[in-house]
């Protein structure tokens, strides 16, 4: 079987409840999910005010909690099987604590510097969600930990007001990400994408409601930690491009002004921006041909989104551009209508639009070329739009 199928959500709540009882011996007060996700079209558009069009997938967080005597957030990752134990009125030592430590105390760090009073509590996390395959797996971990303290510290907190805290979160990890991941895992809607305008912060939903059409995501199973410095480096080329422009942001900056700046601007800025000012447009016009059903159309955008993110913006691998030209090989005819890689860059995934009663045999198709043009192996499976987070 090529593709492979999700934990549902009930059995991996079952796992965190279960893995609480025998840690704590006693049940959970507070059980809450939040999915990672997966982005269309649309990368690295959110931190230059532009739009991205994301949904959140079948893969979650599952955070299980209940109030504790102690005066601290203590809380058992059962994916990794280790242990954080996190200050509530300032930053714990992160030295001697697990790698996912720093999200989690980004977000006691970033409600209470919100003026949030947050309460102790112990808990377990679960997931299925990737790790380090750009499919949001940190902004899960964000949301759903800021869910549940929401429940156990009675906050009144809008699902916005939660995603930008969220963002305030990573950034305190490292990452100097936009608003994308955050927003997609607290506020996507079921059996919907989200056009959100990172400028605005307005959001539009997109149904992909078509059961002959279905969203395949592949893992390169290539890893890559974002806070390497890749990323913020991208950040500061466009935030230049736009200073050189003159604009407030790269989305305030046309085609045209860019072909007429070309001959003066520094070749490696000037090729950031290309990447940047088309990726905002083949967003909109994407959002626009698939609420049309005019799925070849954003297979085609999505095909030069990959090409612009390989050639301006160098954020692929030649892992990731195989996945795409294995796709693009099948091709129309086959039932790949699209394909790119999804995410911050570097390796992770790619996502395709596919026909639904092609996608086992194009899953397996890409899997076996892969590995042979590779020597890696991948992973992949099908997700329809799913719910963001919500208390169970
Ligand atoms: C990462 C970031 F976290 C997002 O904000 C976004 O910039 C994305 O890379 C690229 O589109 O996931």
């Amino acid at each position: 079987m090529a593709l492979e199928y999700a934990v549902p959500l009930e059995a991996l709540v079952d796992r965190a409840v279960n893995a609480f009882r025998g840690t704590y011996g006693r049940e959970p007060s507070v059980v809450v999910a939040a999915p990672g996700r997966v982005n269309l079209i649309g990368e690295h558009t959110d931190y230059n005010d532009g739009y991205v069009l994301p949904m959140a997938i079948e893969r979650y967080t599952v955070v299980a909690v209940d109030a504790a005597q102690h005066d601290a957030v203590r809380l058992e990752s059962a994916t990794m099987g280790d242990t954080a134990t996190l200050g509530l009125k300032q930053r714990a030592d992160l030295a001697e604590q697990p790698g996912w430590a720093k999200y989690a105390q980004g977000v006691l760090d970033a409600l209470r510097e919100a003026g949030f009073v947050l309460k102790p509590m112990e808990g377990v996390i679960d997931s299925t969600v990737p790790l380090g395959g750009g499919l949001s797996s940190s902004a899960a971990l964000e949301v759903s930990l800021m869910t549940a303290i929401e429940a156990v510290s009675a906050l009144a907190i809008t699902a916005q007001e939660k995603a930008l805290l969220a963002q305030k979160a990573e950034h305190k990890a490292g990452m100097p990400c936009g608003v994308m991941d955050q927003f997609s895992s607290a506020l996507c809607e079921a059996g919907n994408l989200m056009l959100l305008d990172c400028r605005s912060l307005e959001r539009q939903s997109v149904p992909l409601a078509d059961p002959n059409i279905s969203v395949l995501i592949i893992n390169s199973n290539v890893k890559h930690e974002l806070t390497g410095g890749e990323y913020a480096e991208r950040r500061a080329q466009c935030e230049e491009a736009a200073k050189l422009l003159g604009v407030a942001s790269l989305r305030e900056a046309s085609l045209d002004q860019l072909a007429a700046w070309e001959p003066s601007a520094p070749p490696v800025v000037f090729r950031r921006a290309r990447h940047v000012v088309g990726e905002i447009a083949r967003t909109t016009q994407a959002a626009q041909a698939l609420a049309e059903g005019d799925y070849a159309s954003v297979g085609q955008l999505m095909y030069e989104s990959h090409a612009a993110m390989r050639d301006d913006f160098e954020i692929t691998v030649p892992e990731i551009d195989t996945l795409v030209e294995l796709a693009r090989e099948i091709g129309l005819e086959g039932g790949v209508y699209g394909s790119r890689m999804t995410g911050g860059g570097f390796g992770g995934c790619t996502v395709s639009l596919v026909r639904t009663a092609d996608a086992e045999g194009i899953a397996k198709s890409i899997a076996e070329g892969y590995t042979a043009q590779t020597g890696q192996r991948s992973t992949q499976f099908i997700t329809r739009p799913a719910q963001g987070a919500r208390r169970l």
